[in-house]
């Protein structure tokens, strides 16, 4: 798969994704990554990216033209535009999955105050959110997407294929999990977990994954239709 980010901060994606599982995914060649500066695709001296808002009102705006003449330069027939900005939808383990399948992305970054609103009409496909907090820019939601797109890419994980991938796959937190030693400063690891009664582990686990998610989660159970997600699913 091929990652192209546009953003105006490419230096904050240095750290970041040459390390770890990211950095093994760019090796073996299955993941293939490019950030590009926005201010590369301005055409004035001091390379302005940003404006005013019409109307008046705080703050500045990402301008049109260079988001617009970048993404023709970096985007072909089959790639997948996306924005990153609050007014996305909510990024899931499941749009990870869809997002994995893709062949080429191309991830925009928000600075300032915002877009220009033609952006999100004319360019982007997608528009998607990490979450409700306020950010400076977005970066840190472009590398979030990247993070766990690379490791859903065939051959990055191996054998690794973890237990959050099934568990998750059925909407469940991960049970409590425990390695030597089998006590630790008075703390005993579960009796069950020694008993090599395999039947009784597996029983164990689901109960205390179910358990678990209903107290820490009900969201992903769906038994806590409450309030704005209530409203989400009418
Ligand atoms: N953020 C909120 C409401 C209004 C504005 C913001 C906000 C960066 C360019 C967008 C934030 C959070 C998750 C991108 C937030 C994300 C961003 C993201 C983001 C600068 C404009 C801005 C109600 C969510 C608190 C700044 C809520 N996922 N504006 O953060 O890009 O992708």
């Amino acid at each position: 798969m091929k990652i192209d980010v546009l953003t105006l901060f490419p230096g904050m994606f240095a750290g970041p994704l040459d390390e770890s599982i990211v950095q093994r995914a760019r090796e073996t060649g299955r993941l293939t990554l490019a950030v590009h500066n926005l201010r590369d695709y301005t055409h004035d001296r001091h390379r302005t990216v940003d404006d005013k808002p019409f109307g008046g009102g705080p703050g500045m705006l990402l301008k049109p033209e260079p988001v617009f003449e970048a993404v023709e330069h970096l985007a072909g027939e089959r790639t997948r535009t996306v924005l990153l900005a609050p007014t996305g939808r909510r990024l899931s383990q499941a749009m990870v999955q869809e997002l994995a399948k893709e062949e080429h992305i191309l991830l925009v970054c928000g600075s300032y105050e915002g877009f220009d609103e033609r952006i999100r009409q004319a360019v982007a496909d997608d528009e998607i959110s990490i979450g409700d907090y306020v950010l400076t820019n977005g970066a840190l939601p472009a590398m979030v997407v990247i993070d766990a797109v690379a490791r859903l890419l065939p051959g990055v994980l191996g054998d690794e294929t973890s237990a959050a991938d099934e568990s998750f796959s059925r909407g469940l937190l991960e049970y409590p999990q425990y390695t030597r030693p089998a006590e630790y400063r008075g703390l005993r690891v579960p009796e069950v977990l020694l008993s090599g009664n395999h039947a009784a582990i597996a029983r164990w686990r689901a109960e205390q994954a179910r358990k678990r998610t209903l107290e820490r989660r009900p969201d992903l159970t769906g038994s806590d239709l409450t309030g704005a997600e209530a409203a989400a699913e009418e």
